[in-house]
Order: C-alpha cells, then sequence, then structure tokens
C-alpha cells in the first residue's frame, strides 16, 4: 500500500492513582498516538515512549520530533509498503525504536483492516483469553501497599509485581508474604541496583518470588548472568531486551532466565514475535510487559501474549487499573483474564468523541 498521509496526536489521560517507580511518579499519562492513511484505510498505532527519557531514551517529543522528520517521510516515498517493509525501510535510522514501533503497528493495523484480517488470526493464536497481572508502584507506606494488592487480588488478578527501589525492597516483600502467603508474586527494579547489592537480591531469595525483574542498568547484561550465578530467583529483563540479537545475546549468556517482551521497547510487533520465537526454541518463558497503554495497543498486546511461549500472567491488566475512561471501549478483566480481540486489525479503534477530549495537539504530514 501507498501512505496519504500520518496523523500525529499527542493525548493526556489522568491516572486512578499516581504511578511511582524506581524512575520517578507519573499522574497522568501523556502519550503519541498515530493515524496512518493508506488506500482508503486507516491504521492506528500506539507509541509508548513515556513524556520524559527514564525509562528509555525515547520521549514522546522526541518521537514525534523524529517521526515527524525523518522516519514518516521515508515510509511515505515507498510505494508498496507493508508492516514487513517498515523495518528495512526505517533501517538506516539509528535507534528510536519505540517510534518505529507505533509507526509499523499502524501500517500492521491498515493492512489487516484491509484484509478484514484479526491480529489473533495473523498471529496464529486460538486463545480467546490471555492471564492478567497487575503492576504495583511503589507506595507511601507498606499500609498503603497491603491495601492496594489486597484490592487488586479482590479484583483477580492473578499475579503480582511489585516495583521496587533501594529501601523499598525486602520489607514490602516480607508485608506481602505476610498477609497473603504464596501469590504468585515478582519484582522490579527498573535499573535501580548494582552489583554492590547483591546482599539484597540474595535476601529476596527467600521469598519465592517468580523472577526478578531488571535489576542492573539497561547495557549491563554481562553482570546480569554474574548476578544470576550468585542468587536463585530468576533474572528476567526488559530494558536490556531491545530487539532479537540482545534477546539471543542474554540467553546464551545465561543474564535472562525469563524476558519481558514489549513490542514498542524491541521496535514493533514483529520484531517481538521474533524474539518469542527464540525465546520459545530455547524454553525461556516470556511474558509481555506493559507501559500504561491506551486501549489502541492494550488488545494487540491481548493478542500477542496468546502465542505459545507467554507461559507467565503479562502485565495487561483492565483498562481500569489506570484509566477512569479510556479512549477506546474499555479492556476488562474477567475472572482473573483479558479477552484477545478478534475483530479485524491489530488496534480497537478509538472512541471520537473520547479522543477529542484528551486530545493536547494533532499534526499531519503527508499529502
Ligand atoms: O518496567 O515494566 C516496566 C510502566 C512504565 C514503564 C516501565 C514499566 C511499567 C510498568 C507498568 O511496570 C506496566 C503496565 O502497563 O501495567
Ligand atoms: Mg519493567
Amino acid at each position: 500500500m501507498r501512505i496519504d498521509g500520518i496523523e500525529l496526536r499527542v493525548v493526556t489521560l489522568p491516572l486512578v492513582s499516581p504511578f511511582v517507580t524506581s524512575f520517578g511518579t507519573q499522574t497522568e499519562r501523556t502519550a503519541l498516538l498515530v493515524r496512518a492513511v493508506a488506500d482508503g484505510v486507516e491504521g492506528w498505532g500506539e507509541c509508548v515512549a513515556l513524556p520524559e527519557p527514564v525509562y528509555s531514551s525515547e520521549y514522546v517529543v522526541g518521537a514525534l520530533d523524529v517521526i515527524e522528520r525523518f522516519l514518516g517521510p521515508a515510509l511515505l516515498k515507498e510505494s508498496d509498503l507493508t508492516a514487513g517493509r517498515v523495518g528495512p525501510v526505517l533501517h538506516s535510522f539509528v535507534g528510536h525504536r519505540i517510534a518505529k514501533a507505533a509507526l509499523e503497528m499502524a501500517i500492521l493495523d491498515a493492512q489487516l483492516r484491509s484484509a478484514e484480517q484479526s491480529f489473533a488470526d495473523y498471529l496464529g493464536v486460538t486463545k480467546d483469553r490471555v492471564p492478567s497481572g497487575v503492576s504495583v508502584g511503589i507506595q507511601p507506606s507498606i499500609a498503603d501497599l497491603v491495601t492496594a494488592v489486597g484490592g487488586y487480588l479482590d479484583e483477580g488478578y492473578q499475579r503480582i509485581k511489585i516495583k521496587i527501589k533501594p529501601g523499598w525492597d525486602i520489607e514490602p516483600v516480607k508485608a506481602l508474604r505476610a498477609e497473603f502467603g504464596e501469590i504468585p508474586l515478582q519484582v522490579d527494579a527498573n535499573s535501580a541496583y548494582t552489583l554492590d547489592d547483591v546482599a539484597i537480591f540474595q535476601e529476596l531469595d527467600d521469598y519465592g518470588l517468580l523472577l526478578i525483574e531488571q535489576p542492573l542498568y539497561e547495557d549491563d547484561i554481562r553482570l546480569h548472568s554474574v548476578l544470576a550465578r550468585m542468587i536463585s530467583t530468576p533474572i528476567c529483563l526488559d530494558e536490556s531486551i531491545v530487539s532479537a540479537r540482545a534477546a539471543a545475546d542474554a540467553i546464551a549468556l545465561n543474564a535472562a532466565q525469563i524476558i519481558n517482551i514489549k513490542p514498542g521497547r524491541v521496535g514493533g510487533y514483529l520484531e517481538a514475535m521474533r524474539i518469542h520465537e527464540l525465546a520459545y526454541s530455547a524454553s525461556i518463558p516470556v511474558w509481555c510487559g506493559g507501559m500504561l497503554e491506551t486501549g489502541i495497543a492494550r488488545g494487540a498486546n491481548a493478542a500477542l501474549a496468546a502465542l505459545p511461549g507467554f507461559t507467565l500472567p503479562g502485565d495487561i491488566s483492565g483498562s481500569d487499573r489506570f484509566y477512569r475512561e479510556d479512549i477506546t471501549e474499555p479492556f476488562v478483566l474477567e475472572d482473573g483474564f483479558i479477552r484477545v480481540p478478534t475483530v479485524p486489525g491489530i488496534a480497537r479503534l478509538p472512541i471520537m468523541d473520547r479522543l477529542e477530549e484528551v486530545t493536547v495537539s494533532t499534526r499531519w504530514i503527508g499529502s
């Protein structure tokens, strides 16, 4: 297909409660949405970059700029574009994987819509629902944490992940085990530690965690393999796995016993599928991470997580975990599961009136 133009829309949605991690506090979600118009159909993509470069080097305004200046114009020049061509066409631009992923998502959505095919069908998945986990931010106190986790367990979430940082690690885990017993529990450090903190991880070994997510810095793949030899809890990498090549390296070095796959972080759903494939053949379990997605990408993640190697619950919670009102029909937790969409396209369409309410700016590139 040939793209007529690309709309870049920045939206801001308030969060139901502040989301606190080792890298900062978010009270709202500002996100960039991409709408590609091609051959009479439109496709939607969601750019999962945060407003600030604190999780990854990418950020909303940076993604907007690189798409407007370089990535968008390169795609507009193509006369026979498919989702599979997006990666190769943009290959000469280094990095900016989250921005590239949003464009690829929009093209894939347009392609699937014109073929009237669902993403689930494209992936060849048959599961109609995926188990739902929830990521719980750092809380003001242990009592607040216990209340928050108790609420999520009552809602039916099948796995709890808590954010940790130095000074908020052993105590919260100990408190949750004391209160809730052997619930499926894991922790996410978002790179807040160094190898000098090994004693903390050795102490966490006593609590039967499913995994420790990204304890060390993004480019410390080798040091994660050193840490893995010193502790018994499996290490799961998030930030470090920026591509299928990085995943292959981490697996070969025994730096990751489990991998968190986020389509945005790795450059798109197609690269996410390649990582799933190589992890599956290496018997490395994977699960689908989250980036406070709106309903646009949340449903696509649910379909991806229906692939057979996704054997752990993902951070694919109900829309109401973050948003009182989403920009699409909300995803709802049903007995602890999120339903895999079966409608044509990769994404659930936004509700236009709602979208206008939360839109901060709109740009159009193309004819
Ligand atoms: O590290 O997994 C992470 C949110 C923003 C940036 C990084 C992360 C997260 C989460 C939230 O943990 C997951 C979700 O969307 O539910
Ligand atoms: Mg993480």
